[in-house]
């Protein structure tokens, strides 16, 4: 399918998705967030691909969603319309692992988009915003609680309440992203993340974004009994007894996804 807001392309095993409005600072509009879950739907099917990376330019991730676009919107439009709710439970579907290398503004839904993915790569000028208050609004896909449970609760009010920016620095500090690279080095550092992911067995890798979000869904005990178990039933599969081959070969394991 032909993309007007994103550039995908699919190489040695990953889909890098770029968000591409430019001249919008890569603000989320309806035609945007539609094709992103066309295109991360399209990844999760594609057999080939077994990481994906959103990113958007160097300047915005994306600055959010669309003040344009939403500035004359009536409660009915919203409420009704459900705005953005089945293009994000689409990206909540992806069973592949998803990492967003972020540079720039990563602002309300932009920081939710980023969010969203399982997770997140910097370059040192990224800075991670919930704005909304300023526009009379408040988060709406995240920004008051995927972000409380990644930095907490001080910070996350602090964020939604004033609207500040958080740089890159402080975001590696608190925990909302993995890593922060030099920002000439961001799409290297995250597509070598994304090839060491690719490199493994897909088996292994699905079970782990399902037991890592699990913890965020039930208690410990449930989670750790989760865990367990999955970890059990991975001794069913053939990549598991060529992974511990491999080990004791002092040879690179050949995992088949079985
Ligand atoms: N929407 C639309 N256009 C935007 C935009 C946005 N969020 N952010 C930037 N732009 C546009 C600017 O209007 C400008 O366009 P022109 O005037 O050139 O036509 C162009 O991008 C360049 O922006 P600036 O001239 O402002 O550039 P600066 O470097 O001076 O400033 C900035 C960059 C990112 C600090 C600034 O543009 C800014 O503050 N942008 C707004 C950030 C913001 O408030 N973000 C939160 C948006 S509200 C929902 C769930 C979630 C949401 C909505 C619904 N549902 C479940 C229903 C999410 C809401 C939000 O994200």
């Amino acid at each position: 399918m032909a993309y007007e807001t994103i550039i995908v392309d699919v190489e040695d095993h990953i889909a890098l998705v770029k968000l591409n409005r430019p001249d919008a600072m890569n603000a989320l509009n309806a035609e945007l967030m539609s094709e992103l879950a066309h295109a991360l739907a399209d990844a999760q099917a594609n057999e080939k691909v077994r990481c994906i990376v959103i990113t958007g330019s160097e300047k915005a991730f994306a600055a959010g969603a669309d003040i344009k676009m939403m500035s004359d919107k009536s409660f009915v439009d919203v409420f009704a319309g459900d705005l953005f709710t089945p293009e994000a439970d689409q990206i909540m579907r992806v069973r592949k692992p998803i990492i967003a290398a972020v540079s720039g503004y990563a602002l309300g839904g932009g920081c939710e988009l980023a969010m969203m993915c399982d997770f997140i790569i910097c370059s040192d000028t990224a800075k991670f915003g919930q704005p909304e208050i300023n526009l009379g609004v408040v988060a709406g896909i995240g920004g008051t609680q995927r972000l409380t449970r990644l930095v907490g609760k001080s910070k996350a009010m602090d964020m939604n309440l004033t609207g500040r920016f958080m740089d890159a620095e402080e975001a590696e500090r608190s925990g909302l992203v993995s890593r922060v690279v030099p920002c000439k080095k961001l799409m290297e550092e995250t597509m070598g993340a994304a090839a060491k992911i690719a490199e493994k067995s897909m088996i292994s890798v699905m079970v782990v974004k399902e037991a890592v979000n699990r913890s965020y869904e039930t208690t410990l005990r449930e989670g750790l009994l989760f865990e367990r178990r999955v970890f059990h039933s991975l001794f069913a599969t053939e990549d598991q007894k060529e992974g511990m081959s491999a080990f004791m070969e002092k040879r690179a394991a050949q995992f088949r996804d079985k």
